[in-house]
């Protein structure tokens, strides 16, 4: 049996690729259809090859197994993913700060690390940049920049891809498309100016397809959306995936402390010193948001 990996997956047929970049055209077996979780991008797989009547491969193949799965995304759904980068444009379209604590919140609970990739600094002045700098100061994660016209920082996004299994997310128009194009040209994507009018990227990624870099290394690259729910997470529990409230929880006042109008709260303490303010305002949005919808 050979071994690879789902890069693609439509119609009931999946792309797998192997370890030497061989790519085969393969339905699951019948068995694997009925597992609850189906088979997604991403997933470890074994497979057998099809033959023809002279018994030479047909370039197709039969998965009979799947491997155990170290994560799963579902949106966009792709399994076994070791980072997510979250892409954003500093300028056309605004940087969504609130997005993007929303998919770090989900990072957090995948187990998944994650970066935030800031683009299109070409539109950006120093004036804009000194505002930029004080308000992501203790920003829990690491932020780097980059600009796909003037070149700026296309080798850290490069040296971060290399050979890892990333997620590139955000909004449309941000310059996803363009950036992996920029740093793996054959990738040849599609890409997309923003519309004049709502100051929004057209939606030109479709499917989810992991796609091989040249440095080395799979991507994903995303449709763009501005909208993402929560779902499966309490209220108390969202602390947890603020990384830098975590540490802080012990020294609150109360042991259920929500951090939100208790006193002697440690993290409420903290605002504005070691923790970011922003992140505490997502943080109380988000709370607010979860306990709605937990009345239905
Ligand atoms: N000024 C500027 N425009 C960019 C940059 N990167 C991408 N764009 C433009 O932004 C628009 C949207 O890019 P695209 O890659 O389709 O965005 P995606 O939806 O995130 O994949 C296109 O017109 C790109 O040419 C950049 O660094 N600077
Ligand atoms: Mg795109
Ligand atoms: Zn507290």
């Amino acid at each position: 049996m050979q071994q690879g990996r789902i890069t693609r997956a439509a119609g009931g047929f999946f792309t797998v690729r192997d370890d030497r970049g061989s790519e085969y055209l393969c339905r699951a077996r019948g068995s694997l259809k009925k597992d609850k979780k189906g088979l997604m991008v991403g997933d470890l797989v074994k497979f057998d090859l099809v033959t023809d009547g002279a018994g030479s491969p047909t370039g197709e193949g039969i998965i009979e197994e799947m491997l155990p799965r170290k994560n799963s995304l579902l949106r966009p759904p792709v399994a076994n993913v070791d980072q997510l980068v979250i892409v954003m444009s500093l300028k056309q379209p605004e940087c969504d700060w609130q997005l993007v604590s929303r998919l770090l919140v989900l990072a957090e609970k995948e187990d998944l690390s994650a970066t935030v990739c800031l683009n299109k600094t070409d539109l950006f002045n120093s004036l804009e940049q000194g505002k930029l700098d004080s308000k992501v100061e203790q920003f829990p994660y690491p932020i780097f920049y980059t600009s796909a016209v003037s070149g700026e920082g296309l080798d850290t996004l490069k040296e971060k891809l290399k050979d890892r299994n990333s997620v590139l997310a955000g909004p449309s128009g941000v310059g996803k498309s363009t950036l992996l194009n920029a740093i793996s040209p054959g990738l040849s994507l599609q890409t997309a100016p923003v519309s004049g009018k709502i100051k929004r990227g057209k939606h030109t990624t479709r499917q989810a397809s992991l796609m091989p870099l040249e440095s080395g290394g799979m991507v994903v690259d995303t449709p763009g959306f501005t909208r993402l729910n929560f779902f499966d997470i309490e209220p108390e529990d969202l602390a947890d995936l603020f990384p830098e409230f975590r540490e802080l929880h012990d020294a609150c006042g109360f042991r259920d402390c929500l951090h939100l109008a208790e006193p002697r709260c440690a993290v409420r303490e903290e605002v504005g010193k070691s923790l970011n303010p922003m992140r505490y305002e997502h943080y109380q949005y988000f709370v607010r948001e979860l306990s709605q919808q937990e009345v239905y």
